[in-house]
């Protein structure tokens, strides 16, 4: 492998599923068309790229119906090859959507005993979880919807959504483990209409649960963008609520199913601005991948989208400091930051003492509806900085350089 600045390393935090690298191509219409990647081939395969980790449902590791004698060796022997690569497991999760018990949903099963199994199945993944190192759970409900909305009544449903939550946090901290919960949202596939559809739907109801300390979002590029939304936007609410406990970074298509595809294969700009919020926020959890190679790849083409992934997100990373020593760009937004008659009104606040000032205030109407934004100029420049034509501008400032190469 050639090495240059935007190579991986395991301080760059990125992690892989298993269900990742380890998809086969099976789609709705044809089967498989690459072999099975045992766990602890893949593990080693990514610590070679310069992953930090991997992450993993129960059943990526542990067959459904696994003995407990068979569930011992399988983990003691994944163990064995993450600490000789020296890898991570930051997030653990649980599989409620592939076995037929879950065709009609898991926490919100009209079926007690459906619900009943769905806690269970759920723990013992928490403790694999917790005993393979991970700190974050991440709950995807991915069978957790309808077809038929006459089937069941959706505030009944969601009522067993909270308690199905409420009853695995108080399991986690009766059990003294240090974990917190990722709720990722999606808002159809392979159900009609899933409950909770977007981060935004995600962010209002851990407002209504017993701990909503412990529970937070797992966002994906893809699921945001199914529904039409910006996921940059969505993620910058979920840094201000304080609730980007984790990310799976793909990318998709517009208006198309769930496409899991390398990150920033489709969506270049919407990604730059991302991983600029994310590196500028000071977001400290893994950079996960939940996206799978093309159905025309082979092995070979597997590795290469890992570390495409990757590259990716470094180039990004790279281009964001780029930005931050652009002149032209900084001159730009500078002049837009500056805050025109600021001190004459304050805004921030409700002051009984000065709104009568403000409700009282002239306004130059015309010129304010007239000024010209420069928005043109600024995006174009952006453009050109992604496409990487000025790299000669911005290399400058040797601080920059230094800096990227890091
Ligand atoms: C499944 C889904 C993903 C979720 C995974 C976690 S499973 O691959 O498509 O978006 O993140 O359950
Ligand atoms: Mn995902
Ligand atoms: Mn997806």
């Amino acid at each position: 492998m050639n090495r240059d600045q935007f190579t991986p390393k395991k301080e760059d935090r990125f992690t892989f599923g298993l269900w990742t690298v380890g998809n086969r191509g099976r789609d709705p219409f044809g089967d498989a068309v690459r072999p099975p990647i045992s766990p602890v081939s893949i593990v080693k395969k990514l610590s070679e790229l310069g992953a930090y980790g991997v992450n993993l449902h129960d059943n990526d590791l542990v067959p459904f119906d696994a003995t407990n004698a068979e569930r011992e060796k399988i983990v003691r022997e994944f163990k064995t090859a993450l600490k000789d690569y020296d890898m991570q497991v930051p997030m653990a999760t649980v599989n409620l959507f592939f076995h037929p018990i879950f065709k009609d949903g898991g926490f919100t099963s009209n079926d007690p005993r459906v619900r009943a199994f769905t806690l269970q199945k759920t723990m013992r993944a928490i403790d694999l979880g917790v005993d393979l190192g991970a700190k974050i759970f991440v709950l995807w409900g991915g069978r957790e919807g309808i077809e038929v909305d006459a089937s069941k009544c959706a505030l009944e449903a969601l009522k067993h959504y909270r308690e199905g939550i409420n009853y695995l946090t108080e399991y986690v901290k009766d059990q003294k483990y240090d974990m917190k919960f990722a709720l990722e949202a999606k808002p159809n596939e392979p159900r009609g209409d899933i409950y909770l559809p977007t981060t935004g739907h995600m962010l209002g109801f851990i407002a209504t649960l017993d701990h909503p300390e412990i529970v937070g979002v797992n966002p994906e590029v893809a699921h945001e963008q199914m529904s039409g939304l910006n996921f940059y936007h969505g993620i910058a609410q979920a840094i201000d609520a304080k609730k980007l406990f984790h990310i799976d970074l793909n990318d998709q298509k517009p208006g198309r199913y769930d496409q899991d595809l390398r990150f920033g294969s489709e969506s270049l700009k919407p990604m730059f601005f991302l991983v600029k919020l994310l590196e500028e926020s000071g977001y400290q959890g893994s950079r996960h991948f939940d996206a799978h190679a093309y159905r025309t790849e082979d092995e070979e083409g597997v590795w290469n989208f890992a570390l495409g992934c990757m590259r990716t997100y470094n180039i990004l990373k790279y281009k964001a400091k780029q930005f931050a020593a652009d002149k032209e760009i900084q001159d730009l937004l500078q002049e837009l930051a500056t805050e025109r008659g600021k001190d004459q009104y304050k805004l921030d606040k409700y002051d009984r003492n000065t709104v009568g000032k403000l409700k009282e205030a002239q306004f130059d109407i015309d010129a304010l509806s007239k000024q010209g934004a420069k928005y043109e100029q600024l995006d174009q420049l952006v453009n050109e900085l992604i496409l990487g034509v000025r790299t000669r501008v911005a290399s400058k400032d040797e601080n920059l350089v230094a800096a990227a190469s890091r």
